[in-house]
């Protein structure tokens, strides 16, 4: 099973600021965690960070027919991008969508989410144990 996992803009700065809300881990971390934790349940994993809308477009419709599914953290555009929602909805793949923080309970722009309107799941507010769920659910639903 191969799974995509994309992180969308400002999440290059983990760790660099904000840990308060973020934590202390940087972003290359995070990509080892799950590459090691994907070897181990013995899926490959492809990690990716986009600051650019159009680029996190793009990798979503890339995934079609290379990929098995989507872990995907769009980040700010979580709130706002019905192009990466389309994106998904084109492409057809399993995704489940990741927050570090607590969308819910922060300002009220951050409750909407377009990718939800989609995707299988929403984890939030689990930090990085988020993204081992997400990706331990994808590989129980989906590994043949
Ligand atoms: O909690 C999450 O994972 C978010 O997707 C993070 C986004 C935010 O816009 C969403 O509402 C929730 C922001 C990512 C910014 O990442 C930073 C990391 C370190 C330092 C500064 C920003």
């Amino acid at each position: 099973m191969r799974i995509l996992m994309i992180n969308g803009p400002n999440l290059n700065l983990l760790g660099l600021r904000e840990p308060d809300i973020y934590g202390t881990q940087r972003l290359q971390d995070l990509e080892e965690l799950i590459t090691t934790h994907g070897e181990k349940l013995g899926v490959s994993i492809k990690c990716l960070q986009s600051n650019h809308e159009g680029e996190l477009v793009d990798w979503i419709q890339m995934a079609f027919d290379k990929y098995d599914a989507i872990l995907i953290n769009p980040a700010a555009y979580t709130h706002t991008s019905i192009a990466i929602l389309d994106a998904l909805k084109a492409v057809g793949l399993p995704a489940v969508e990741i927050h570090l923080s607590d969308i819910n309970t922060r300002e009220e722009f951050r409750k909407w989410s377009y990718p939800s309107l989609y995707c299988e799941k929403t984890i939030a507010g689990k930090g990085f144990q988020g993204y081992i769920e997400g990706l331990e659910y994808l590989v129980e639903k989906y590994s043949k």
